[in-house]
């Protein structure tokens, strides 16, 4: 562990502390924020009513918009000099919303990401190949630092430009890859075509968060690349990156970084607290933080957590993998659907590869899914080379897959087979669902 009297303090003294740094942030916010001290008044907390980590309970939610209304810096808690950087975030669903930190800030984020490379598996000395974007985007950076605080041989490569890439990879021999589940999933296809075996490589463990992925995912990259595959999770708002690693020992949910950031789960619809173990939108609250701190952050993310010990001996609360978020939730019908949930269906089917879009249409008042998917290079070849929908085997293949997408979401759900390499391959982030509905 890299910092293992923090990552396995008991839950008495965890919680002590985040109860103290609570305190310290909510005043922090209610003197030097004016957006907090007027939410705290009209919600008639004072600071120093403040004792008990639950007391976080009674604090006021933060949301996107509020971020958005206070664009760009009406949220920040230093004066402009003291802000070491800023990141934002890409604003594909509207304005972007920007964040800072000071330098005390870079220092503890560098430490989480440091923690949670180690946490996949990652040791001092190794040759890292970080394919996160590097720029407004926390990923790049935010991994880059971190691993160089854990004294790595960072390759700060960032995303896109396949072949460079694969040239480097093969050169360099990293032992760990970070990057978008999607982006690796598709280097590891190029690789492939351009003859190479990615198994053959030294690498022993990737890093892969910043987009929703499945368990079936998880299985096809460890074995495209003869890797464990380990989920990170983070947002710019809370910090960016190293919010949460999943350990490797356990692959069973992601320890949240809990003396930095308190995590609660709750109804997304009342904003209710739920139970331990039942799945609602993530909120946080930063424990540390000076030039961004945030109180009751409403992620939009969907999960459970759990206290339970965990076999790696880390003490702190694991959230399992992100379902997806609430503005990707599709209601078909009357039934909730994830692109996720989707993607469970099809990278488990042999004549299919995982790349696929899940898009939405509309017919008078209907809304209607069709899911876009790749059919496989090796399944084109056994049929001959070229890719005829009509053709009996596609048809077959058709019908198999809405059959299984019915049993699996509970609609029909239309199906639309693509030639290989026909739809958009991520750089970054996969853009899984598309809206034509207008
Ligand atoms: O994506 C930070 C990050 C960088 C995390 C690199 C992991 C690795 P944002 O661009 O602000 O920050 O996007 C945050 O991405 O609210 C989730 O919806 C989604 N997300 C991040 N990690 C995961 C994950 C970075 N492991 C938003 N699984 C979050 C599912 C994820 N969704």
């Amino acid at each position: 562990m890299f910092q293992r009297d923090l990552e396995t303090l008991d839950r008495t003294r965890l919680e002590a502390l985040q109860g103290e740094r609570l305190k310290k942030t909510v005043e922090r916010v209610y003197h030097l924020v004016p957006f907090y001290r007027q939410q705290l008044d009209r919600a008639g907390v004072k600071p120093d009513s403040i004792q008990h980590v639950d007391d976080v309970r009674r604090l006021p939610f933060t949301t996107k918009a509020d971020l958005r209304e206070q664009y760009p810096f009406g949220l920040f808690a230093v004066e402009q000099e003291e802000v070491a950087r800023i990141h934002a975030s890409s604003g594909t669903r509207g304005k972007p919303t920007v964040v800072g930190y000071t330098k005390g800030d870079l220092e503890r984020w560098a430490e989480v990401c440091a923690r949670a490379i180690v946490t996949a598996g990652g040791r001092p000395g190794d040759v890292f190949h970080n394919a996160y974007g590097y720029g407004l985007f926390t990923g790049g950076l935010g991994m880059h630092e971190g691993a160089q605080r854990l004294g790595m041989t960072v390759i700060p490569v960032s995303g896109g430009n396949r072949s460079r890439q694969i040239t480097l990879i093969r050169d360099f021999q990293p032992r760990g890859i970070a990057g978008t589940p999607s982006f690796i999933l598709s280097l590891g296809e190029a690789m492939i075509e351009s003859g190479h075996d990615p198994r053959k490589m030294k690498l022993s463990y990737g890093i892969f968060g910043a987009e929703p992925w499945s368990e079936a995912m998880r299985t096809a990259l460890e074995e495209m690349w003869g890797i464990d595959a380990l989920d990170i999770y983070g947002l710019s708002e809370v910090i960016g990156p190293g919010v949460s690693m999943e350990c490797r020992e356990g692959k069973d949910g992601l320890h949240i970084a809990e003396d930095h950031f308190l995590a609660e789960v709750v109804d997304p619809e009342t904003g209710e607290s739920l139970p331990e173990g039942e799945a609602g939108e993530l909120v946080f609250t930063s424990l540390t933080k000076e030039a961004f701190p945030v109180l009751r952050y409403r992620t939009g993310d969907i999960a459970p957590l759990t206290r339970e010990r965990c076999r790696c001996g880390r003490t702190h609360a694991r959230m399992s993998r992100i379902k997806g978020r609430l503005d990707d939730m599709l209601i078909i019908r009357g039934v909730n659907i994830f692109p996720s949930e989707v993607e469970s269906v099809v990278v488990q089917v042999e004549e299919l590869s995982p790349h696929y879009q899940v898009v939405l249409t509309r017919t008078g008042a209907m809304d209607g899914l069709t899911l876009e998917v790749e059919v496989s290079p090796d399944w084109l070849d056994r049929q001959g080379g070229m890719f005829d929908p009509l053709q009996e085997n596609s048809r077959r293949l058709h019908d198999r897959i809405q059959g299984r997408l019915k049993e699996a979401l509970g609609i029909s759900a239309e199906v639309a087979l693509k030639s290989p390499r026909t739809l958009p391959r991520s750089e970054g982030k996969a853009v899984r669902l598309v809206d034509r509905r207008h």
